[in-house]
């Protein structure tokens, strides 16, 4: 064991009390700074160690395992999850899973990866994500509707996401219409839904699902400083990949069974709405080259936004980009 192992060992044994660094450093013959040094590389893999003066070191979290087995023994589903391929690295999840789909993999699947090398966000952007600090991982489906319902599944899989991320946060998560989830206006997570279809049939769905969960705001690149933000600097307690990631995928499943079953979309719509930082807000809704001013006022049963444009008329959005003007 070498010493920095030692020294967890030591705080672990001790069960959450103080251990001085006087008898860190006679145990192990090392200097105090030199345990100070290693306390500090234990705290960048994720250990919370707390240091008092005086009093020592105290062990008050240890990184979460995020593992297949360790999600597998949380997870309370029927169908999601049932496979679960949780990768070191990979491109995309959302590419793996495709070709996985392409080779027949039953809906329900799920791949999760430690680290993507090309992680995609839409229209090409990229969707960064530092490996041990985020969840990034995708469900496939195989819904029995007309590829125009993709963006129903969209909302859905929003939906779950801020019903399963809310327990853990200090303040209510807010949806950005179609799929951004928000904490305090910055963006938590990103969905990203992508699709194979025949004319009239979907072939599969692919919802790809990036969280942040442990970032510091020095994390994140600079571009995303202002704009991103983790569930860790907004949480109420401890947190854990394993217990969000099932989360995610039990909430997702309830509203996707109940959509599929009942045909209807009623049952998420108004989970979305009640989550819902777009409607009643002044927007701008980016559409290809063109940009235009608009109120939005709901969400329709296909997932559309509809909105009031300046001159009083209403329209309903299918795609797009929105930007939100003011607060409600
Ligand atoms: P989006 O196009 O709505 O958002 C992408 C934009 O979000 C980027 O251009 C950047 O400005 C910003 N961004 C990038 N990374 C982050 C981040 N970590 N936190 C906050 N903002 C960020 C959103 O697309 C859909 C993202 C889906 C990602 C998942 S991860 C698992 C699966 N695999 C894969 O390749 N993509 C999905």
């Amino acid at each position: 064991m070498d010493t920095k192992d030692s020294i967890l060992k030591q705080l672990t044994d001790m069960k959450g009390k103080f251990v001085s660094g006087e008898v860190l450093s006679d145990a192990l013959g090392i200097t105090r700074t030199a345990v100070w040094k290693h306390i500090k590389k234990l705290r960048d893999e994720g250990y919370e160690i707390q240091s008092v003066p005086k009093r020592g070191y105290r062990l008050d979290n240890s990184p979460d395992l995020f593992d297949r087995s360790a999600l597998v023994s949380s997870l309370h589903t029927k169908t999601f999850g049932k496979e679960i391929i949780f990768l070191n690295e990979t491109d995309s999840t959302n590419n793996e899973l495709k070709r996985l789909a392409a080779g027949g993999a039953p809906e329900g699947t799920v791949v999760i990866a430690q680290r993507q090398l090309s992680g995609r966000g839409r229209r090409g952007r990229v969707w960064s994500a530092d490996e041990g600090k985020a969840i990034t991982m995708s469900i496939l489906l195989r819904p029995d509707i007309a590829p125009a319902n993709i963006q129903a599944i969209t909302l859905a899989a929003s939906s779950a996401v801020a019903r399963a991320i809310e327990p853990f946060t200090s303040i209510k998560p807010e949806i950005k219409w179609p799929n951004d989830i928000l904490l305090s206006g910055k963006k938590v997570c990103g969905i990203l839904t992508e699709m194979t279809a025949e004319p009239d049939r979907i072939l599969s769905i692919i919802a790809g699902i990036g969280l942040n969960v442990y970032q510091k705001e020095e994390d994140f690149p600079d571009e995303l400083k202002e704009t991103a933000t983790s569930i860790a600097l907004n949480s109420v307690g401890p947190v854990s990949r394993s217990a969000l990631a099932s989360r995610i995928l039990e909430e997702f499943e309830v509203l996707y069974l109940d959509f599929i079953q009942r045909k209807s979309t009623a049952k998420f719509l108004d989970i979305w709405r009640s989550f819902s930082g777009t409607i009643g807000c002044d927007i701008i809704v980016y559409q290809g080259e063109k940009n235009w001013q608009a109120k939005a006022l709901d969400v329709l049963d296909d997932g559309c936004l509809l909105v009031e444009t300046a001159d009083g008329s209403r329209k309903a959005i299918a795609s797009g980009e929105i930007s939100i003007r003011k607060v409600k």
